[in-house]
């Protein structure tokens, strides 16, 4: 990131801001870019939101730097700049996330020469990394955290998948499911998170497995995986399916 623009987040934005983005987003299936271009042109006519204009176009370059181009590494940043406290998002409240399943094991299935299940154990058996990235969630707010586990692209290779494929499609035992472009799954930052902020991930945070993909938005790190499928069809996702602009990232 460069020099003041560090400081800049999602959540410094108003509200007011974060919803006409938000909308526009949904309503129309824009690319971050149109988006970003869009609510640039809507502030200026919008009353009331004149000061945070330098924000949000500033905004516009954070969300560039992280998300638009899908050949460039996302920001990294300092074990200080981690967020404490972490904040929690799902479909559902906190008090129903969903403990981990005796017997979990990874399935794998589709255009992919070898579909044996995967225990936690032959994951941690694999080569790890660790990032420490913001998530952005379209709900306008952000957050700097650190996950470790195994580059997603790394996994792909040991399971023989496809790489001509056009999807990885996500499902998790919470019901939630997303997907990603091939070239987006084989991203050098993609991984399959196993730890968060150097201890096994619990359960509010994905356990035991969750994907991590600081190139596109947080609803895309799909948490508590369950399923992986290497697919030609398409296969949209939980809010995919309800409007979310499938790409989400570039
Ligand atoms: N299984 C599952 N994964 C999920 C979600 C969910 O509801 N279920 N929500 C997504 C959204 S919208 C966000 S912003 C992040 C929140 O991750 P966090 O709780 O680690 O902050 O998880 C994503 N992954
Ligand atoms: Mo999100």
């Amino acid at each position: 990131m460069r020099g003041n623009r560090t400081a800049v987040r999602a959540s410094d934005i108003a509200p007011e801001l974060a919803r006409i983005g938000r909308r526009r987003f949904l309503k129309g299936g824009l690319s971050l870019g149109a988006l970003t271009l869009l609510t640039g042109c809507d502030l200026s006519s919008h009353s009331g939101v004149d000061a945070a204009l330098s924000t949000m176009l500033e905004f516009d370059d954070m969300v560039q730097a992280a998300l638009f181009n899908p050949n460039r590494m996302a920001e990294t940043y300092p074990v200080s700049a981690i967020t404490k406290p972490f904040r929690f998002n799902a479909y559902y409240p906190e008090w129903q996330v969903r403990i981990v399943p005796a017997q979990w094991h990874l399935d794998v299935s589709g255009l992919v020469s070898d579909k044996a299940p995967w225990t936690l154990e032959n994951l941690l058996a694999l080569p790890q990394e660790s990032q420490i990235t913001r998530h952005i969630c379209i709900e306008g707010w952000s957050q700097i955290g650190q996950w470790s586990g195994v580059p997603l692209h790394v996994f792909l290779r040991r399971i023989g998948a496809d790489p001509r494929a056009r999807y990885v499609a996500f499902r998790c035992f919470d019901g939630y499911s997303t997907s990603l472009d091939m070239a987006s799954a084989l991203h050098p930052q993609t991984i399959l998170a196993i730890d968060f902020e150097d201890a096994p991930l619990t359960p509010e945070w994905g356990a035991p497995v969750r994907l991590r993909i600081p190139t596109k938005l947080g609803f895309k790190s799909a948490k508590n995986l369950q399923a992986i499928e290497v697919t030609n069809t398409y296969p949209g996702g939980f809010w995919e399916d309800q409007g979310y602009n499938w790409f989400s990232g570039s």
